[in-house]
């Protein structure tokens, strides 16, 4: 049974829910967009997408200074997405459709308008002062640590009030918990079983890395490779030994785990950075009583040249390799964190074609496949205008908001029928004209999806990566009680001649991204050609 979950054969998509559809004309998508839009996501048929679960960034109540992953109030809705009551219609109307919802659980940190943080401040004596994490200054009034925020600048922020610093891993406005203190433990379990008992299917949790740190707060080393500052800013300054992946956090994720096993069939995937051995860990090991999936991010680290055929097999083969037994993979393409895929890899002016093997890849690779919205027809990174950004990550490291911007509907956008809060991209990428051509990458999502919800070689089967081919291709198969599916990848810009080893004779050509290919043993695959063969 356990070989069956939901979260495991199933396809997750991503909702930015400011940005995928407004109907209420303020410009800022809400929840009931969603609902209107649900049918586009999964009617059942292979004329939607067919996806299985949407994880929703999140929709509490908060001020905003990071668009919602500063929580003020982690049980109820933030009024420009709507209230509770189209919150519960949404589950349903979503359960109605066989799609669950993952909304996003932020443990980290609340909102510095968080109640608890507003009390916490109050006075060194406040019963909860403990919440959050307070420190003395050093004997000169320098901060405790040389810590730097994830957006840059120093992690403390001195408050004036009561004389100390407080921790923020983010911005001033994101006072870190202190998770070493079990009454916060509890509360935040409270509110895993809060969503759980309206309904929600999982969480998507948000920087679990961090939630406990070293308990002395020791100082991070300095980073000595500058390379990956230049694209996510200072924070990669600095190796985070003492506050990133502190061993005792998989306890924690142990009981957050525990919590969650109280209902049937939920899930969680935790955000986590590190190598393989360090993000694998998050699973709990061998007992897998850790949390479900942890998420394997180095495709939202390819930029250009790494979109190569022996950099993806590795970044394959070192997960499933890290992964304890019976551990899931997972993968995922883009998020509302990084530069759209294409706007990464298009540095030849070929971005559009690699995002059509990249669909292939993904949907067909074993392990959860995560969509985040609009990478379905290829949305770009927008250039939008200095005095319309609004992400302030970008003061000291990249801004967000090329890649948030509204889900392109129709010729005219479709999102909102006032000014979208985000400027729109190139509107002839769009749904409506994408469902009416075939060769469309929206089309080809929806055979991809649509194929592997009626494979189990896709869905469950065993994966064998394919040696021998030439450079630049790269090949595997998935396998489930003789039904044997082949995928061979072209990464390259030039066609490559592939003869399959005697072992693999194709009986069927299922899918390609060059039209649906024959069932040959010798073929030549064009340039940023992918396609799928039953063997
Ligand atoms: O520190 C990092 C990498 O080592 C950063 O990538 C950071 O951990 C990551 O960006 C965390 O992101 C999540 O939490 C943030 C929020 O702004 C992001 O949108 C969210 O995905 C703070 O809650």
């Amino acid at each position: 049974m356990s070989e069956y979950l939901w979260w495991k054969h199933g396809v997750i998509y991503q909702i930015y829910p400011r940005s995928f559809q407004d109907s209420d004309g303020n410009g800022i998508g809400d929840l009931r967009g969603v609902i209107e839009r649900l049918d586009y996501l999964n009617d059942g048929t292979p004329r939607s997408l067919g996806i299985d679960a949407i994880w929703f960034s999140p929709t509490f109540p908060s001020p905003m200074h990071d668009f919602g992953y500063d929580v003020s109030d982690y049980e109820d809705v933030h009024p420009d997405f709507g209230d509770m009551a189209m919150m519960d219609r949404l589950i349903e109307e979503a359960h109605k459709r066989g799609i669950r919802v993952i909304l996003d659980f932020v443990p980290n940190h609340t909102s510095s308008h968080h109640p608890w943080f507003i009390e916490s401040r109050s006075s060194p004596d406040s019963p909860k002062r403990d919440w959050y994490v307070w420190r003395d200054p050093k004997p000169e009034g320098s901060p405790p640590n040389n810590w730097i925020g994830a957006f840059g600048g120093p992690a403390w922020e001195w408050d004036q009030g009561t004389q100390q610093y407080y921790l923020h891993s983010f911005l001033v406005q994101q006072p870190d918990l202190n998770w070493r203190n079990p009454e916060v433990e509890r509360a935040m379990h409270n509110v895993l079983r809060f969503w759980m008992d309206r309904g929600v299917d999982g969480f998507r949790i948000d920087v679990m890395d961090r939630i406990l740190k070293a308990p002395a707060l020791g100082d991070n080393p300095p980073q000595p490779n500058r390379e990956w500052a230049k694209i996510v800013g200072q924070t990669a300054l600095q190796v985070h030994d003492h506050d990133q992946n502190w061993p005792d956090i998989i306890d924690a994720a142990r009981r957050i785990r525990k919590v969650v096993d109280e209902y049937p069939e939920r899930m969680t995937v935790g955000e986590v950075f590190g190598a393989p051995a360090q993000i694998v860990a998050y699973y709990g090991g061998e007992q897998l009583d850790g949390l479900h999936l942890a998420f394997n991010f180095p495709f939202v680290r390819i930029y250009a040249n790494r979109w190569n055929a022996e950099h993806v097999r590795k970044r394959v083969d070192g997960f499933e390799a890290a992964l304890p037994a019976g551990g899931w993979p997972n993968h995922v393409l883009g998020n509302h964190d990084v530069d759209r895929f294409i706007t990464r890899v298009n540095h030849d002016g070929r971005g559009r074609e690699r995002a059509r093997v990249a669909a292939m890849l993904l949907l067909t690779l074993r392990g959860t496949p995560f969509v985040y919205y609009g990478e379905e027809i290829g949305m770009e990174n927008v250039a939008i205008p200095e005095a319309q950004l609004q992400d302030p990550a970008r003061i000291y490291g990249r801004g967000r908001d090329p890649e948030r911007t509204p889900m392109q509907w129709t010729r005219d956008g479709g999102f909102t029928n006032v000014e979208p809060w985000l400027p729109y991209g190139d509107l002839s990428v769009n749904v409506e004209a994408q469902e009416r051509d075939g060769d469309s990458l929206l089309s080809l999502y929806r055979r991809l999806i649509w194929l592997r919800r009626g494979s189990d070689a896709l869905r469950f089967g065993a994966y064998r990566p394919i040696d021998g081919l030439p450079e630049g291709a790269y090949a595997y198969t998935r396998e489930q009680d003789g039904d044997r599916v082949l995928a061979v990848l072209n990464f390259t810009n030039d066609d490559i001649a592939i003869a399959l080893p005697d072992a693999l004779r194709p009986s069927e050509g299922l899918l390609g991204t060059h039209g649906t290919p024959e069932a040959a043993q010798r073929f030549t695959l064009k340039g940023n050609e992918g396609r799928l063969l039953r063997i």
